[in-house]
């Protein structure tokens, strides 16, 4: 599709679009995160925080969502009431992107979407909390997130928190190598599991400072080397849940699941709510404060990208 053709799909905010003219740093974000990820008023309340830290550390925020037939890079503050309000946003991934756009219908970003409209807008960074993964039992069940394949394909810098322990780790991190996505942790050997920050597996690489993430992220892509990159950042010491409660708490959550037939692109928001609600809202409280820092080091690595 020429250049031309592309553009009309997109809708930038002007506060982006401007950023973009000068050449500032501009750094994605999703907004399932927002519609399934987080109960009302919280998501949206997280979600503006979340957008003020990235400009506080030098960069643009460019939450995406789709809204009358249009990718929308870069949210006004009603864009983001509307989606954390709506009971019916769609949770939009790879392959639900041209039902949604061509049916003018209110969608939410997943990870793999978000990477699609970001590498279409020219976004090489892009701030979440979580990726999606290969799910515990995916051996029968085949559910393995389309977050994976995105990584695989599209060269955009994922900033997270790891992946959650509602999924299978250890095949989580097979599936990305054998897809050739490097896997960076920041500050720490350990490949961080989300809520906590030790996984017991460890990342490929170990990156600490924004330049080095730039480098490798410039040196992979000018090779030639599509694809995305996991830039895992763990949670803050402060804020982790213990190991053992997240842990009592995803079984009792998975084996809920299991019971009500939960399947398909329903079986994570089940998970991230049930796990809230039988944490009493602490895995809520630490959600919002590791995509918090995630923010600052998104931005921090956006702007060093504009940099090198
Ligand atoms: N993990 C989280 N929080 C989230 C998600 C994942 O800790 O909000 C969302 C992201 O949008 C991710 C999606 O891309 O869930 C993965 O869904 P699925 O497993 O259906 O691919
Ligand atoms: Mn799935």
């Amino acid at each position: 599709m020429s250049e031309e053709k592309m553009q009309q799909y997109l809708q930038f905010s002007q506060e982006v679009q401007q950023a973009i003219a000068d050449g500032r740093p501009v750094v994605a974000l999703e907004s399932t995160i927002i519609s399934h990820g987080m109960p009302y008023p919280q998501n949206v309340q997280t979600a503006r925080e979340v957008e003020q830290i990235i400009r506080d550390h030098g960069a643009v925020p460019a939450t995406i969502a789709i809204m009358n037939g249009r990718i929308h890079i870069g949210l006004s503050d009603a864009d983001l009431e509307l989606l954390g309000q709506s009971r019916d946003a769609i949770k939009v991934s790879r392959r639900d992107l041209p039902y949604v756009l061509s049916e003018k219908k209110l969608g939410a970003t997943t990870v793999a979407a978000t990477m699609i409209c970001a590498a279409l807008a020219n976004i090489p960074v892009f701030v979440t909390g979580g990726i999606g993964g290969v799910h515990r039992g995916a051996e029968t069940s085949f559910d393995i997130s389309a977050d994976l394949q995105e990584l695989a394909q599209t060269s955009v810098a994922v900033v997270c928190a790891g992946a959650k322990s509602i999924l299978d780790l250890g095949l989580t991190l097979e599936y990305l190598e054998t897809h050739g996505v490097p896997v960076v942790s920041v500050g720490q050997e350990a490949f961080p599991a989300f809520f906590t920050r030790n996984s017991g597996f460890k990342a490929d690489f170990r990156l600490d400072t924004p330049e080095q993430q730039a480098a490798f992220l410039k040196t992979k892509w000018e090779l030639g080397l599509q694809g995305g990159v996991v830039i895992a950042n763990p949670v803050p010491e402060a804020d982790a849940m213990p190991e053992a409660e997240i842990e009592a708490m995803t079984n009792q959550a998975l084996a809920e699941a299991e019971q009500q037939g939960i399947g398909g692109k329903a079986v994570t928001p089940f998970l991230l709510a049930r796990i809230k609600e039988l944490t009493a809202g602490r895995s809520l409280t630490t959600n919002i404060a590791l995509v918090k820092n995630n923010a600052v080091c998104g931005a921090r690595l956006a702007a060093a990208l504009k940099q090198i």
